[in-house]
Formats: structure tokens, sequence, C-alpha cells
């Protein structure tokens, strides 16, 4: 047994009485009331998931196994030649909520190497898609595709213990978690490129391996890292890592679940925003014929964009309130590497003039900046500038904190998710009764 699974094992038994205790003794203790508002409200702070992976608080930002971002950068081994951290330290850190030695992530990425092969009908079927389709659709159906490939399927349909149910699942996540950059990086290839494969490097890590498949040289090695490990996680209540989870509940396997949470990804209001940040940006591009726009113009382009009843891209957040360290992060990386690049300074000067605007507005909850409003133009800035392959690349990264979620959720007997609903007849009574006793 690999040392990962050896210590996921062993924090799983662990974890499990804590689960079992607050189950057993504490099931009636009330957490949290809800309202109306947020029954219609797309169940904005009900607290009614739990997940151990990350944390996503609405001031500091995302904490992955208690780490905050900066922290996160700090302690995981980093890439040989590159100043980045390896993919597969965070891989080992969101499984079992320990930071890697240099020792434990090589073994790591040793692993997801010989697991990294794609098998042949994936390539066809990517191969038989006809032109124009979304590569968000072509990506979540060769993960489909590989459904086939389920080791927990195989085993669920031997016959096997409920608490055994996180050991296939564990192998299906490394299996499919190893061949994403594979997947991802032929999408580009078929769509934006001459459709030629660039054959894998084994002796490369998650993030340079891709970076040398997507024929892109340093340091977009170290930008595939920063841009997988910030896109990991975001606590579970978000449309993708929900999506999954609630997929996963059902039992479906780690193949069908993370094809679905790519789906949720694929939505305007979520992952695709940072295509929508660059469209966005290359509007006003255009029309500023390459110039930098002054302030003033800036904030024209703002208005204009929020008076024709559109969002701006890459700003505001359901949970968040203030500036999300992934975006600080992006745009620390791009005053290092990027700061002359003409897109860059269109995003820093929408960083001084968008909140203000927001906030005189007064309908968004957050004025600041997400993920997002960076994203976009690092990918550019290394020639990636085919934004709908964007959200591609979120979702690598972001499978990585699923499947993580999806093995505990096994782990821990987490059972089939199923709310209830009430009709609007059923709230208008609720109201009308509570109104009656004010
Ligand atoms: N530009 C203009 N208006 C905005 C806005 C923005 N960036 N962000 C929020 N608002 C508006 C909302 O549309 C809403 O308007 P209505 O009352 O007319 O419906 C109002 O402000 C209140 O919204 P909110 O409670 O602050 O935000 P929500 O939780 O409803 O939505 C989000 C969050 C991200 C969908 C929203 O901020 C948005 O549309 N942002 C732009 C798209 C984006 O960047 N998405 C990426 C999010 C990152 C991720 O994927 O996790």
């Amino acid at each position: 047994m690999s040392t990962l699974k050896e210590k996921l094992y062993e924090k799983i038994e662990q974890h499990r009485p804590r689960t079992e205790k607050l189950l057993k003794k504490h099931s009636d203790v009330v957490v949290d009331q809800i309202t109306i508002g947020q029954i219609i409200g797309g169940m904005r702070g009900v607290k009614s998931l739990v997940t151990d992976i990350s944390y996503l608080d609405p001031n500091e930002g995302i904490r992955y196994r208690g780490y905050t971002l900066p922290e996160v950068f700090k302690k995981l081994p980093k890439a040989k030649g590159g100043e980045m951290p390896m993919v597969e330290g965070l891989i080992f850190l969101l499984l079992t909520g320990d930071i890697p030695t240099e020792s434990e992530v090589a073994e790591v990425a040793d692993e997801l190497s010989k697991r990294r092969i794609l098998p042949r009908y994936v390539y066809e079927v990517i191969d038989s898609f006809p032109c124009c389709s979304h590569p968000m659709t072509i990506f979540s159906s060769a993960i489909m595709t590989l459904q086939r490939e389920s080791f927990f399927t195989k085993k669920y349909s031997a016959g096997i213990s409920k608490m055994e149910y996180w050991d296939p699942t564990y192998e299906d996540a490394l299996n499919l978690l190893a061949k994403l950059p594979e997947i991802g990086s032929y999408i580009y290839a078929k769509l934006y490129r001459d459709g030629k494969r660039i054959q894998s490097d084994p002796s490369r890590d998650f993030g340079g391996n891709f970076a040398h498949m997507m024929g892109i040289k340093p340091p977009y090695d170290d930008v595939a890292r920063l841009h997988f490990i910030i896109h990991a996680d975001h606590e579970s209540g978000n449309v993708s890592a929900h999506t999954g989870h609630l997929v996963a509940s059902s039992l479906a396997d780690v193949y069908l679940s993370i094809s679905a949470m790519i789906n949720g990804l694929a939505g305007p209001l979520h992952g695709l925003a940072n295509q929508e940040v660059l469209r966005w940006l290359q509007g006003v591009y255009d029309k500023m014929d390459g110039k930098i726009p002054s302030e003033e113009e800036m904030r024209q382009f703002v208005w204009d964009t929020l008076n024709s009843g559109q969002v701006i891209p890459g700003y505001g957040h359901a949970v968040l309130r203030k500036t999300d360290p992934r975006y600080s992060v992006q745009r620390e990386f791009s005053l290092k590497h990027l700061k002359d690049d003409p897109l860059f300074k269109y995003v820093d000067l929408l960083y001084k003039v968008v909140p203000p605007i927001l906030q005189e507005q007064g309908k968004a909850k957050n004025p600041w900046p997400n993920l997002d409003a960076q994203t976009g133009v690092i990918q550019w800035h290394y020639g990636v500038t085919e934004y709908d392959f964007y959200t591609v690349l979120f979702g690598i990264g972001r499978a990585i904190g699923i499947t993580a979620n999806i093995v505990w959720d096994r782990a821990l007997g987490y059972p089939l998710e199923r709310p209830k609903s009430l009709t609007t007849e059923m709230l208008e009574k609720v109201a009308k009764e509570q109104s009656a006793k004010k």
C-alpha cells in the first residue's frame, strides 16, 4: 500500500468515531435556522453540509485543511526548478490533512504517473465531437466515457462492505485525476492547435507535464501548478462541489460525479466567469484600440455594463466579503511575471475602479474581485488565448478537491442527500402565521 493510502486509512479510522458520536449522541442538536429568504434565495448561508477538506471564511477566504492559501504555498514542497508547490503535495494534504514530506510527494507523483495512460477510446470520443462544441462539453463527456473503468462500480456489483467503499473510490479518484491533464491538453490540441498530441513525459510532475503537453515553456509549468492549486476546493456548497457531492451521494462512481461537477462548473455565474472576464476585457481593449483607458474611461465602461443589466464578471461572491485570496495570489504572480502586459494593466485598473462603483450601485453584497478576475489574463499572457478553454483548466483543479471530498463521503458513510421541498402556498401559510404572532 502506498504511504498516501496507508495514511488516509489511518485518518479514516481515527475520524469515524467522531462522526458516529455526533450522529448517535447529538443528532437532535439545532445548528441553524432557515428563513423564507434563504429557501427562495438559493439557500445562501444555510449551514447544512459538512466537509473537513476546506473551509471558506467570508473575510479571510479559503483554508485547505486549516491552512490559508499563503500557508499552503509556503509549506508544500516545491517542484524542482520551480517557484510553485507540486500539485501532488496538495492531493496528499487534502486527502490526509497532513503536509507531506518531499519523498511522500515524490511517491504520489510516481503513482499518478503510472495511472496516466488514457485509453484510445477516449481520444476517439474527443475526436468525434462536431466542430464548435464547447470544450467543457467535450471534457465532461470524455470523463463520462471513462466510467466503464470504475473500480468502485465493479466492486459494488460484486458485493462489498459499506466500510470499504472508500478504497475503490480512492482508486477511481487517483486514476481519474492522473488522466485529467491528458484529457484537457488533448482537447486543447484538438480544438485550437494542429490536433497532434504531445506525448506525456513521465519524469515531470502533474503541473509540469500539463505545461509540456500544452506545448508551453516555463514558467507556464508554475502557472499550471498555481492554477490547479488555487482552484482545487472552495468548501462544499458551491455549485461544482455540491453537484459532485450530491451525485456521489447516490453511490454514483467518481467518473459520473466528476462529469456532473464539470457540468455545474460550466455555468456563467460559476466557472465560466473566467472566460466572461476575458470577453469583457477584449471588448474594452477593442474599443480602446489597445490603449490603456484612463480611470474615467474605465469607470464609464463599467457603468455601461451595469446599466445594460449585466454583471461585472470576476466581481462579487456568494460567500466572500473581501478580496479573494486566490485573486491576490495570482496578482502577486502577475506583478512579478507580467506587470507590463496591457491586459494585466486593465485588470489592475479594474481592481481600483470596480469596487467603489459596485458599492455606489448598492446591489452586490461583495464588491471585491474573485479569482476569475485574474485567471484569464495570466493564461492569455502565456499564449492560451482561447478563453472558452479556461473553465477546463478550472475543472482539472476543482476535481482534486471534489474527489477528496467524495473519498471522505464514502469513508464516513454519508447518506443519500435528500432535502425537503415545500410549496409556495405552504410558505405563504407559514409567513401569515408568523406575522400574526408579531
Ligand atoms: N456585477 C453586477 N451586479 C452584481 C455583481 C457583479 N459582479 N455581483 C452581484 N451583483 C448583483 C446580483 O446580480 C444581484 O442582483 P439582483 O438583486 O438584481 O438579482 C445583487 O447584486 C445581489 O447579489 P449578491 O447576493 O451579492 O450575489 P449572489 O450571491 O446572488 O451571486 C455571484 C454571486 C458570484 C453569482 C455574483 O456576484 C455574480 O454574478 N458575479 C459575477 C460573475 C462571477 O464573477 N462569478 C464567479 C464567481 C466565482 C466562483 O465561481 O466561485
